[in-house]
């Protein structure tokens, strides 16, 4: 009979969002919290016989106790183990999240992996090897003892650890916690959970990150999911399915405006559903000022029905064209002005440039405001 797992990793319950506001902040911690009980869910349903969690669960060992509690009882939707590996945030101090945990109401069925030492599942058929971390910087690879480790014959072997695998992950990864890119092999592990990474990959044979089930960031790595795991018998490849989970998408959208502000409805349309979406829109281009004062309302629009919406628009122009500026319907030594800032902000050589078009699209909406309210 097959072995079939969940692995999971790098919740990071309790994570501040620092950048947010206190109201999407709360929002944001409780999903985190939703997601635990969608993985208990789906590891319920898919009938798998252990949940690897392989590190940071806890964003930080002073994770509130009400985090911890209410975790648990999202816990308690899989009838099945977990086994807990402690990573780099929540680390087995001497005092810890993880000696807090029975007095929280863990049961018996959440397992810490606290020890080098194989931890024997599914009635010996399988043997899950963990690696915790003590501390939150480890430079000795604490993998290495799965090398040697003693197991059931006829026991698929499973590595748990976390941190960065040497050679494998970009060079602005983490160089802490290394991991042997070949401990699957050396090892001979069935398979090797690990955790640290927020990506989804597998990213070497037979080792995986599973990444963050929720994602924390503007990812390029494809964060949000979870790995389903069947091991037919040792030595057969495992077979791994990605699953998504998040319920946060966190997106970049870029648009290039030609002209017209209506130019974002387009590419923020291709947001399916956007009270789960935290974009970041990077806008190009060039607009002329009344598409420009438009664009603050289509903004504003988004702004409301998005969860959450950064604008970088560092990069788009200003371009007042004669029809901004015969809006502006002033004569003399104003007129003077307008068309003089009008020169400067469409020069790229004139280093107040961005000065001159702020000044301009300031008086032309000025200028709009005192007319509506004639
Ligand atoms: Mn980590």
């Amino acid at each position: 009979m097959a072995f079939r797992f969940l692995h999971t990793a790098d919740w990071q319950i309790g994570k501040p969002f620092g950048g947010f506001e206190a109201e999407k902040r709360g929002v944001m911690r409780e999903a985190r919290i939703e997601t635990v009980a969608r993985i208990a869910a789906l590891a319920e349903s898919r009938r798998c016989e252990a949940v690897l969690v392989a590190g940071d669960a806890f964003d930080d060992n002073t994770v509130a106790d009400r985090d911890v509690r209410r975790t648990l009882d999202a816990m308690a939707g899989f009838s099945g183990p977990w086994i807990m590996l402690p990573g780099n945030h929540d680390a087995l101090a001497s005092v810890s999240v993880w000696s807090r945990l029975a007095r929280l109401g863990a049961g018996e069925r959440v397992r810490v992996a606290d020890r080098a030492e194989p931890i024997l599942l599914g009635g010996g058929r399988a043997a899950i090897l963990p690696a915790p971390l003590k501390r939150r910087f480890e430079a000795a690879d604490l993998t290495a003892w799965f090398d040697a480790a003693e197991t059931p014959a006829g026991a698929v072997r499973v590595g748990l650890a976390h941190g960065a695998v040497a050679n494998r992950l970009p060079a602005a990864a983490d160089g802490n916690n290394p991991i042997a890119d070949d401990r699957a092999e050396r090892a001979r592990l069935d398979y090797l959970a690990l955790g640290d990474w927020h990506g989804f990959v597998e990213i070497a044979p037979r080792t995986v990150y599973s990444g963050t089930p929720e994602p924390d960031r503007y990812p390029a790595n494809a964060p949000g999911h979870v790995a389903l795991v069947e091991i037919e018998a040792p030595g057969l490849a495992p077979r791994i399915e990605r699953v998504p989970v998040a319920r946060f998408d966190w997106r970049i959208v870029r648009a290039e405006l030609f002209g017209d502000a209506g130019e974002v409805d387009a590419a923020l349309a291709a947001v399916a559903e956007p009270n789960r979406a935290i974009v970041q829109l990077v806008l190009t281009g060039a607009l002329p000022l009344r598409e420009r004062a438009r664009l603050d309302g289509i903004l504003a629009a988004w702004e409301a029905r998005l969860f959450d919406l950064r604008v970088e628009d560092g990069d788009l122009q200003d371009e007042p064209d004669a029809e901004d500026l015969d809006a502006i319907e002033v004569g003399g030594f104003v007129r003077t002005a307008v068309d003089r800032l009008r020169a400067r902000a469409l020069d790229p050589a004139d280093p107040e440039r961005d000065t001159a078009a702020l000044a301009l699209r300031m008086l032309y909406v000025e200028h709009r405001r005192a007319k509506a309210g004639d």
